[in-house]
């Protein structure tokens, strides 16, 4: 296709004068480039066949075992004046940043070939749907774009000759952990990646534009892009409820927009429409209405069986590039907690054969890149160009204490508040240590491309914008007994707290007052065919209110962060939230 927007040519020519690579190719997103793509990374030994079989398409590529996870100490917000990029960020001038990775990128193609992929983030024909143009020098990259994103001359069609576009430059570098930058410009919305190939960091489309960059253009706009699933949940009566929800890093978003419901039989069945992001419009009719922005999954593998999510199981099946599981000689890919044990002798992620079971086979952010329209769950509404109306936002965390099984937030504000002080404990999904408690808000702690506080405010904003604003949840799947056991069985069972949900939303379900908000009722929930004890049932829903007064301490040292960026509302909940735990037992 022929190139008639000026400036995207003029980017493209300087990129490629500072980077210098050998060869320029434009990605135009055919299967026949993506089938020459991945025959370059057989070639090069970047992907390593599975058993064309039984999982046909299907690749293993093993990241460089420095470069597994999300970088979150590695990456910047560059606005201009360091307070815009807020106390939750790194912040680095954007001269600095540009003369620092300006050097870099000096000759870091040299040899190799630089792929121009430009990509359209929302469904084709969508008013939300976005171009980006991402310039990389990896294979893997300009593959998994395809994958997820709608790559190529569907996104140049699109931009036209004098589009707008959010360009990106990448390069793999020398993958030197020291040398590695994820910067982002959000004045000039522009993402500038070096030294890493792995995920987030690399596919530009996802968190860096879909998130960062996207956050601010929203709120410049009047929009909201939200680090969050998309589902369809119908009911007996055949009537559709969308909910949105924002879980951190593997806390299971995928699992729940995929879920089976263990109540078909009796109507409640859940469809997916999306997986990670949700990109959300104001409607004429007062409602919030969400596309998914992308058009594939970048999902955890580790804990994923028949069991516990068939669905992506069976998207999973073919056309998908693993990236860094173990593998059997025979081509089989597998991970911690698929339904078969380990086949033997095992090839484990960093291509140490045998296995030695010391460490875990699959790296446990490994994950699998597929096309979304696999999934046998996949709505019919899911590409639909004004997004789905959605009727209940879900915020959500791994916490094995404290936080009960679900909870309704008493309005908007109060909701927003829940969003706020959302606490989760951390993941492989990004490099540190696992397993520590750290406030989240919204789940986008690592995702917002401005001041907390006053996105914060942006939310508060949204509420008085909506006429027919949805109603504000918080669920926790992972709470734990003394004896270190989830309390709740989770996965397919998780529908049954949405059953709820959908009837507090319908004005139906019954609900008991806590100083933190509204829990189901005594037999609210729907518990039919599942085996729960009365007690762990009572422990789920559980407030402690000497807990929760230790929380609120917690929660004001969390909120001084933001100092006078803090919207007054939410000081003001905080307080609220103080006065009816005084008089709680
Ligand atoms: P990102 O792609 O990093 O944003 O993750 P995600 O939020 O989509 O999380 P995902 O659904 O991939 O789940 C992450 C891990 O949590 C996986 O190992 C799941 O098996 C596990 N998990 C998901 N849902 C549940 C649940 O309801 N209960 C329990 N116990 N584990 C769950
Ligand atoms: C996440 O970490 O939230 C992911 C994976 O969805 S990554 O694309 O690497 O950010
Ligand atoms: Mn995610």
């Amino acid at each position: 296709m022929k190139i008639t927007h000026a400036r995207l040519r003029q980017w493209v020519d300087e990129c490629a004068a500072l980077c210098q690579p050998d060869t320029i190719h434009w990605c135009d997103g055919s299967e026949q480039e993506y089938r020459w793509l991945v025959q370059e990374m057989l070639d090069s030994g970047a992907l390593v066949p599975l058993s064309q079989e039984i999982h046909p398409g299907c690749y293993l590529h093993r990241s460089h075992p420095n470069d597994v996870a999300r970088v979150e100490n590695r990456t910047f917000i560059c606005s201009r004046r360091e307070e815009d990029a807020g106390p939750t960020n790194n912040w680095m001038a954007p001269d600095e940043a540009k003369s620092l990775l300006t050097a870099l990128f000096s000759g870091c193609m040299q040899g190799r070939m630089m792929y121009v992929v430009p990509y359209l983030m929302g469904p084709a024909d969508s008013p939300f749907a976005r171009v980006g143009i991402e310039i990389t020098d990896s294979a893997y990259v300009a593959a998994s774009m395809r994958v997820m994103t709608r790559m190529g001359d569907i996104a140049l069609r699109q931009l036209g000759e004098a589009g707008s576009f959010v360009p990106g430059l990448h390069s793999v570098g020398e993958l030197d952990p020291e040398r590695r930058y994820i910067c982002h410009f959000p004045e000039e919305r522009l993402i500038w990646s070096y030294g890493s190939g792995y995920g987030g960091n690399a596919l530009l489309g996802k968190k860096t534009f879909a998130l960062r960059i996207a956050s601010a253009i929203a709120r410049d706009e009047g929009w909201m892009a939200e680090h969050m699933l998309i589902l369809e949940l119908s009911d007996p009566a055949g009537e559709k409820t969308y909910f949105a929800a924002a879980f951190p890093s593997a806390c299971g978003k995928t699992n729940l927009a995929m879920l089976v419901s263990p109540l078909e039989e009796q109507g409640y069945t859940v469809r997916t429409v999306g997986d990670d992001i949700a990109w959300m419009h104001i409607g004429d009719d007062g409602r919030l209405w969400a596309v998914n922005p992308e058009a594939g999954f970048f999902g955890v593998v580790p804990g994923t069986s028949r069991q516990t999510n068939p669905n992506a199981m069976a998207t999973m099946q073919a056309n998908t590039i693993f990236t860094n599981v173990a593998v059997s000689d025979d081509g089989i890919p597998w991970w911690e907690g698929k339904d078969e044990p380990p086949p033997t002798p095992l090839t484990d992620w960093k291509g140490r054969r045998p296995w030695s079971g010391e460490e875990p086979a699959a790296h446990p952010n490994s994950r699998f890149t597929a096309p979304a329209a696999q999934c046998p769950s996949i709505s019919s509404h899911w590409e639909d160009v004004q997004g789905v109306p959605i009727s209940g936002i879900i915020f959500g965390g791994r916490r094995a204490h404290v936080m009960p099984l679900v909870v309704e937030a008493f309005d908007w504000r109060h909701g927003v508040f829940l969003g706020a002080t959302m606490a989760s404990e951390t993941t492989a999904a990004a490099t540190g240590a696992s397993g520590v408690l750290r406030r989240d808000p919204m789940a986008m702690l690592p995702f917002c491309g401005y001041h907390m506080g006053d996105y914060f405010s942006y939310w508060l904003k949204m509420g008085k914008r909506l006429t027919n604003p949805p109603c504000l949840f918080h669920v926790n799947w992972f709470r734990k007994d003394e004896d270190g056991r989830y309390l709740w069985p989770g996965f397919g069972e998780n529908v049954r707290a949405l059953i709820w949900m959908r009837e507090r939303i319908a004005g139906r379900g019954q609900a008991t007052p806590t100083p933190i908000g509204l829990v189901p009722a005594p037999d609210a929930l729907l518990l039919e065919g599942l085996d729960l004890a009365p007690d762990a049932l009572r422990e789920l829903l559980t407030v402690d209110a000497a807990e929760w007064r230790t929380e609120a301490n917690d929660i004001e040292r969390h909120f001084a962060r933001f100092g006078d960026h803090l919207p007054q509302a939410l000081a003001d909940e905080l307080t609220s939230l103080r006065v009816r735990l005084a008089t709680a037992k």
